[in-house]
């Protein structure tokens, strides 16, 4: 398995801990694509992931695999039982439900503030912006981190009593967050403490 990332970024971020949360990283050869410098908008990457974004993951076979819940998935399944991504019909329909309600309302919101209301990437990657709707995604971020507060005032995780793929989902949000300037606010006090455990995974720690 090889996987196209660039260290440090939000999304790469979240596969990496997927991989770790399996024993699985070291099986995986790391193959730096220089998103700074475009090369994710190059052809040859381009036909690996049409998104033009990092990770991806790339199969043994030559299959190309992009998303990272999609990524999650493989991982989650190439080894053992799946613990990421649920077991039952519900549990895996409540852990995606979750997982999308973490990645649009907050680690999405969280990007698109911080690509159009910033100088984001710079201006050689950052070809259009609208700075009203990233000031407006940031505000969506803010209500993100509430609605999860309010999830994790009830439970310990976002999708119930296990760790899963929401909860790496809304941990590299806020680590965007972090990187992006934007604050948590401090009266979301379930949010902080979930996150500080979270932070002490060994997956996470590394
Ligand atoms: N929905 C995608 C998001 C991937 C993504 O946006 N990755 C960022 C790095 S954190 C990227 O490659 N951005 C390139 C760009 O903004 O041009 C996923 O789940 O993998």
């Amino acid at each position: 398995m090889k996987i196209y990332d660039y260290q440090g970024f939000p999304n790469p971020a979240r596969v990496r801990i997927a991989l770790a949360e399996k024993g699985l990283t070291n099986k995986v050869q790391f193959i730096t694509i220089d998103v700074p410098n475009g090369e994710h908008r190059t052809p040859a990457f381009l036909e690996k992931n049409p998104s033009g974004a990092v990770p991806v993951l790339e199969l043994d076979d030559g299959t190309t695999i992009s998303e990272c819940t999609a990524i999650t998935e493989y991982i989650d399944h190439a080894v053992g039982e799946p613990t990421l991504t649920g077991r039952s019909a519900k549990e895996r329909a409540v852990i995606h439900m979750m997982q999308r309600r973490a990645e649009a309302g907050l680690l999405d919101a969280v990007g698109s503030y911080f690509h159009h209301a910033t100088p984001g990437l710079g201006p050689k990657i950052e070809t259009y912006q609208c700075a009203e709707w990233g000031d407006h995604q940031k505000k969506r971020a803010i209500a993100g981190m509430k609605y999860l507060d309010g999830v994790l005032a009830k439970q310990p995780y976002l999708a119930g009593e296990n760790f899963s793929m929401a909860d790496i989902t809304a941990f590299a949000g806020l680590a965007f967050a972090d990187f992006a300037k934007v604050d948590i606010p401090a009266d979301f006090k379930h949010l902080k403490a979930w996150r500080a455990r979270v932070a002490e995974r060994p997956s996470v720690k590394g």
